[in-house]
């Protein structure tokens, strides 16, 4: 079957994108979605998850993957109002799987999900990409969080929701005991109640990668390389536990191969995030074109990896650059159309040599 193409949209009026415009990208054939309105911890229900199978029907998508079902900050923090959150998330997973939905992607990072300090940074070429500048991160996690909320004009963003950011205190202070072991036994915790429902249900749990891969603003991160992917999927041992690997994720962190945990664990990986980072000498990284020579994340590689591995799960171009017109205020930062739709013939063009050098054996 080979592997399959999504998109990620935001939804109607939540999104400058259109799906007729995503129609014209060739092979996509999931849209990756989410409902953008919902707080973590809330049931999605069906007659909201109906309304967007009507919006994608016409097209002929499927709503095989969401991104993400967000996990609440109770449930990572472990409290005792966790249970009734994960019955919620629950009630989702039902839900969702009236719909066929096969994978959910979520992430288990404390407070905030991918962190950048600059949405719109010069690449050199007149576009501009999301950026990460390792001094600038030390500053008050409250002036990054207005930084960010002010450049989305208003569009929501997951893991930043205006909502929760008012709180900040509060949230930091009630993750001050949560240490990384901890951490790992509260996503534990969680998995190991999710399970016998996925397998009802044929739903996978996919979780992110963290986003830059190590501890920020002194909160714990867990995925963050080859040995904690190891042990989320050994600790939960259970072919309805996945991974999104993010290959941009991961690579922020330079020591990291990519290609070398979809060789590993390709079984596992049920949905995959393709996104290219270029390194600096100074631990600065910005994001990059999916030409492989454009970044250093080895983009090449890991299709062939996949490949390789008879790949046959999700995937799609993760962040962009943002091109021809497209900057703050008429762009979700990363999430323009040109640059994912020219990723994805990237990556569709190293695909269809493989097939076919592999038909020529
Ligand atoms: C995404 C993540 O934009 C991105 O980088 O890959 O935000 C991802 O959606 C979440 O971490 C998954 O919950
Ligand atoms: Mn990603």
């Amino acid at each position: 079957m080979g592997m399959q193409m999504g998109f990620r949209w935001y939804g109607e009026g939540n999104d400058s994108i259109k799906l007729s415009d995503i129609k014209q990208i060739p092979g996509v054939t999931s849209i990756v979605w989410a409902l953008h309105n919902k707080m973590p911890g809330e049931v999605w229900q069906e007659e909201e998850i109906a309304e967007v199978q009507k919006a994608l029907a016409p097209y002929g998508f499927n709503m095989d993957v969401v991104e993400s079902v967000n996990v609440h900050d109770d449930i990572k923090i472990g409290l005792p109002s966790r249970d009734g959150y994960i019955a919620n998330y629950i009630q989702t997973i039902r839900n969702l799987a009236k719909f066929g939905v096969k994978v959910i992607c979520y992430n288990f990072m404390p407070v905030f999900d991918w962190t950048r300090t600059d949405l719109f940074h010069p690449v050199g070429d007149g576009s501009t990409a999301l950026y990460y500048e390792a001094d600038k991160i030390h500053d008050d996690p409250k002036e990054m969080a207005s930084y960010i909320l002010n450049n989305m004009h208003g569009l929501t963003f997951p893991g930043w929701e205006p909502e929760r950011m008012a709180k900040l205190d509060e949230l930091f202070e009630a993750y001050r005991p949560v240490t990384k072991e901890k951490l790992w036994e509260n996503l534990k915790y969680f998995l190991e109640q999710l399970m016998p429902v996925c397998h009802e249900c044929d739903i996978k749990m996919a979780i992110h990668m963290d986003d830059p891969p190590w501890d920020i603003f002194g909160l714990p991160r867990l995925l963050v390389d080859a040995e904690s992917v190891d042990r989320f999927l050994a600790m939960v041992d259970d072919p309805y536990n996945c991974l999104t690997l993010c290959s941009g994720s991961l690579n922020a962190n330079p020591e990291n191969n990519v290609a070398d945990i979809v060789r590993r664990h390709c079984d596992r990986i049920a949905f995959a995030h393709i996104r290219n980072v270029k390194h600096f000498p100074n631990g600065d990284f910005s994001e990059a074109s999916h030409r492989d020579c454009d970044g250093d994340t080895g983009i090449v590689e890991i299709i062939k990896a996949y490949h390789d591995g008879g790949f046959d799960g999700y995937i799609r171009p993760d962040h962009g650059r943002h091109l021809w017109g497209e900057g703050p205020g008429n762009v979700r930062p990363g999430y323009g159309l040109y640059d994912r739709a020219l990723g994805i013939m990237y990556m569709w063009g190293i695909w269809d040599m493989l097939d076919r050098l592999d038909a020529a054996k």
